[in-house]
């Protein structure tokens, strides 16, 4: 690791061990390292052509339920294929390590879960629940259903079944949005991981903790809408740069 991001991570380290409650917030960045594709990177292979913005809304599925369920199965599919990376077991840790501390995604897999996280706040929902959308009957998903052109049709009535994740244009959940605004508030340190920050309401949560004086760090090889807001950019890759922070507030 370069000179500076070494500089940063004992600085970052300092203030996560006297931190008395840290909120996290992370995003598809997280689980690259897992094999999971972000939404940018989505746009590779063979759903390159289709504009994730545009799938993952309720216009999208009207439109063409068809495509937009053969995109959660291949992307649901992909997540049980994956595997909880170092960055997630690291945050396990940190858990462990830190009194206070909530966990916010914005990521509909569950690697945080099977990393070890015990109350992670899901703001988008989860890619691997399912239901009616007509009378929100819960749906528990065959094994044909997977590879079916088409969503399943409810049992008790004539709608489309749907991945239980928030689209586009949809409200986030009331109880993990409430949650993450009050962690977000009583935090007195805020990591962002591995979000470009672009996504509304869960962007704003940084912004609540820096409005009453909590630093703010962030973990992502590039730059995001929310560095400017940041008082420490850590530059890389959330599966390198958590362990080492781990390691470096053990070393303290
Ligand atoms: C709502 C579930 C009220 C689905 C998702 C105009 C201006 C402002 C806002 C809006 C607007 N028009 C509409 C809106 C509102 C809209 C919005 O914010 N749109 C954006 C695009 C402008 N928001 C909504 O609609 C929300 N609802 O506001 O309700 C309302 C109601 C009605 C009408 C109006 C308002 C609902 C938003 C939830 C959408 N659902 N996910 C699914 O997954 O299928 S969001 C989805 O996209 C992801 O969950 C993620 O949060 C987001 C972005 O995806 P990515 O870019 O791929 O991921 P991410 O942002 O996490 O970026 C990847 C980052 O990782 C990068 O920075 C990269 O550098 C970094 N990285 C890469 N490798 C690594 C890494 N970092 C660390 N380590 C690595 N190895
Ligand atoms: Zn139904």
């Amino acid at each position: 690791m370069d000179a500076e991001l070494t500089r940063s991570l004992v600085v970052a380290a300092d203030l996560l061990a006297n931190a008395q409650a840290v909120a996290v917030l992370t995003g598809a960045g997280v689980s690259a390292e897992s094999g999971v594709s972000t939404f940018r990177d989505a746009r590779s292979g063979l759903w390159s052509h289709f504009d994730p913005l545009q799938l993952a809304s309720p216009e999208g599925f009207a439109a063409d339920p068809g495509l937009v369920w053969r995109w959660y199965m291949h992307r649901l599919a992909a997540v049980e294929a994956a595997s909880p990376n170092p960055g997630h077991l690291a945050l396990v840790q940190l858990e462990r390590l830190t009194p206070g501390f909530t966990l916010i995604t914005q990521n509909v897999d569950d690697l945080h879960e099977r990393a070890g996280n015990v109350h992670t706040l899901h703001l988008h929902g989860h890619i691997a629940r399912f239901f009616c959308q007509t009378c929100q009957t819960p749906y528990t998903l065959r094994p044909e259903d997977r590879t079916a052109p088409m969503p399943p049709v409810c049992r008790f009535c004539p709608g489309y079944i749907r991945p239980g994740v928030v689209w586009f244009g949809e409200i986030l959940p009331e109880r993990e949005l409430r949650a993450a605004w009050q962690a977000a508030d009583a935090c007195d340190l805020f990591l962002v991981i591995g979000t470009s920050g672009v996504v509304y309401p869960a962007s704003q949560l940084p912004l609540r903790a820096r409005r009453h004086g909590a630093p703010i760090i962030e973990i992502n090889p590039e730059a995001s809408e929310l560095s400017p807001l940041a008082d420490i950019c850590l530059r890389g890759p959330s599966g390198v740069v958590l362990p080492h922070l781990v390691a470096q507030m053990h070393r303290r």
